[in-house]
């Protein structure tokens, strides 16, 4: 199975989205490993995006990111890293299908709602960024044999 990093960003706790995310997660059948609720410092922030320092979108990036509170969430299950970017959507909103998070709740880039870890050494790199492994709950649900086939 796998895991990967989820943040409801500034505007998506602003907005009071973070139940509206998370229910679109835990229904699909993913399971919850790990979340906390903070302010990225902005040391954090460069760690997080250190791919696009430089980009001429980067500093704008930091100080939304950094602006207000965020929910990170650790979420795990098969294909987790992938079908999570498909509940979000595309990185546009604009581009982003109705049913889509991004799709239904954004219309701006720079206010897109939701961070997915987009591959399996992001989602690493980016878990170890938010959580210590002791803050990470290895658990399994009754339900799981109705989600997973384990075949
Ligand atoms: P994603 O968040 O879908 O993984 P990304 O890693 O390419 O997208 O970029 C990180 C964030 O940076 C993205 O959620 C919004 C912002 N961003 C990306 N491309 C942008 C652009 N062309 N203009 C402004 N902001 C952008
Ligand atoms: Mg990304």
């Amino acid at each position: 199975m796998e895991r990967t990093l989820v943040l409801v960003k500034p505007d998506g706790v602003q907005r009071g989205l973070i139940g509206e995310i998370i229910i679109r997660l835990e229904r699909r059948g993913f399971r919850l490993v790990g979340m906390k609720f903070l302010q990225m410092s902005e040391g954090l922030a460069q760690k997080h995006y250190g791919e696009h320092e430089g980009k001429d979108f980067y500093p704008g990036l930091i100080a939304y990111i950094t602006s207000g509170p965020v929910v990170a969430m650790v979420w795990e299950g098969d294909q987790a890293i992938s079908l999570v970017r498909k509940i979000m959507g595309e990185t546009k909103p604009s581009a982003s299908p109705p049913g889509s998070i991004r799709g239904d709740f954004a219309i701006d880039v720079r206010r897109n709602i939701v961070h997915g870890s987009a591959k399996e050494s992001d989602a690493d790199r980016e878990i170890n960024l938010f959580f210590r492994p002791d803050e990470l709950v290895n658990w399994s649900r009754d339900v799981d044999r109705w989600v997973f086939s384990g075949e």
